[in-house]
């Protein structure tokens, strides 16, 4: 018996608990919205009797500070993101805020105190599920908001901008939660679930990331001209959707050539009526690869065929990307310590790479990164059948006090 059997069933508890306060009867909880301000107040109560101060910065991004003995130390952070795709998981992101939470929760009943701040970070928006963007939560961090982005607009036409000061904020403001002083980070470590089958595959709790997969988004937009389902002939229809359709097909077979992977996950058709030619469709697309430079050419490719369709076909073809995020590599340092800590807490150590993205890949602009996978059932998330297991988790928290013991030792050695 550990000490984090307990804690373990205790993440279980406030996954279930998260995982309840949604928009839908389904989890689906979106940046700046009801549900997020429930969730950020849910979980600063949790990191508040864990013995953390807590704050929201201005991306309404949830905070939780164990302070050292030492009021000038520097800080480490831990964390991932509290918002959710539609119809997601309990565990994507909330796994990675709550365990250090319970981590931390174990030290303050011991009245431990480390030589650095811990600094839990709850992300308000790391999907993009609201705005199309992603890593916005992150991004707030190492200044990388882009002014364009205050008028991205949600599904009922709420901008960023509006939505942020519904939530209390500034756009205008945004730039005051960049980290001004990278100097003061240690590093992040975001405990994440692996989102796909191999840890599964080994029969191992945990794993080390070695880097994650680049990602670019985009919209499309396919203009046709709307008709009369009965008299217009075949052969003189600009069918917007039968365009899409196409197109979708050879993102599919392109992807698959080039060795990538690319998702159309959204599509939206106007006016959708059951008995009218479909006059304007819109789809996204998500294309990655841990080789930028392959990525970058096989969305060439695409574009040049979807183009090619757009013109046999007689219909407007127009694009904008979205986001953005080159491949990532994990700090090796960060690694070796989460080796050493895997081998400290008599499990075993192994590595692998990250398909999904994650905040990490943003936080890695201004500090030292690495990941920690924890098993999921079959690999599957962005799905209400995500699951993990206690057994699991109470890894993932022995190795995360090991490793933040390693730290410690380090941290007391150099300063
Ligand atoms: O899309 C992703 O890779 C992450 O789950 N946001
Ligand atoms: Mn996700
Ligand atoms: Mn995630």
């Amino acid at each position: 018996m550990t000490d984090f059997v307990q804690a373990a069933s205790q993440v279980m508890t406030w996954c279930n608990e998260l995982g309840a306060v949604s928009q839908a009867d389904y989890v689906d909880r979106r940046y700046l919205t009801e549900q997020h301000r429930q969730a950020n107040d849910l979980v600063a109560h949790w990191m508040q009797q864990a013995g953390c101060k807590t704050w929201e910065d201005g991306a309404a991004n949830l905070w939780g500070r164990y302070e050292s003995d030492n009021e000038n130390a520097q800080r480490f952070i831990l964390g991932s993101h509290l918002d959710t795709v539609p119809n997601g998981g309990k565990y994507d992101g909330m796994l990675g805020v709550l365990a250090p939470i319970a981590v931390v929760n174990y030290l303050h009943s011991h009245n431990i105190r480390l030589p650095f701040h811990i600094d839990i970070v709850g992300f308000g928006d790391e999907e993009g599920t609201r705005f199309g963007s992603t890593l916005l939560g992150s991004r707030a961090l190492t200044g990388q908001w882009q002014k364009e982005w205050a008028d991205l607009a949600d599904s009922e036409g709420i901008t960023l901008s509006q939505a942020m000061s519904n939530f209390g904020l500034s756009f205008a403001n945004i730039g005051n939660s960049k980290i001004t002083n990278p100097s003061g980070l240690l590093g992040y470590l975001e405990i994440h679930i692996e989102q796909g089958p191999v840890l599964e595959d080994k029969n191992l709790p945990v794993g080390i990331v070695t880097a994650i997969n680049g990602a670019r988004r985009f919209w499309f937009d396919i203009e046709g001209f709307a008709g009369h389902a009965g008299t217009v002939p075949m052969g003189l229809r600009q069918d917007a959707l039968a365009a899409s359709a196409e197109m979708i097909l050879a993102v599919e077979s392109i992807a698959a050539e080039f060795g990538v992977v690319a998702t159309v996950g959204a599509i939206e058709n106007r006016p959708n009526g059951v008995n009218v030619i479909s006059g304007k469709t819109r789809f996204s697309l998500d294309i990655r690869s841990e080789d930028d430079r392959l990525r970058d050419r096989a969305f060439d490719a695409i574009l040049a065929k979807l183009e090619s369709i757009a013109e046999h076909r007689n219909t407007g073809l127009t694009y904008t990307q979205t986001h953005s995020a080159n491949a990532v590599s994990c700090a090796p340092e960060l690694q070796a310590m989460l080796t050493q800590a895997i081998n400290n807490a008599d499990f075993t150590p192994y590595s692998l790479s990250s398909g999904a993205g994650h905040d990490a890949m943003a936080i890695a602009d201004i500090c030292d990164v690495a990941m920690m996978f924890v098993r999921c059932y079959k690999g599957i998330s962005h799905h209400p059948a995500e699951s993990i297991k206690t057994h699991d988790v109470e890894a993932s928290l022995i190795v995360l006090h090991q490793f933040l013991l390693l730290l410690s030792e380090q941290y007391s050695t150099t300063k």
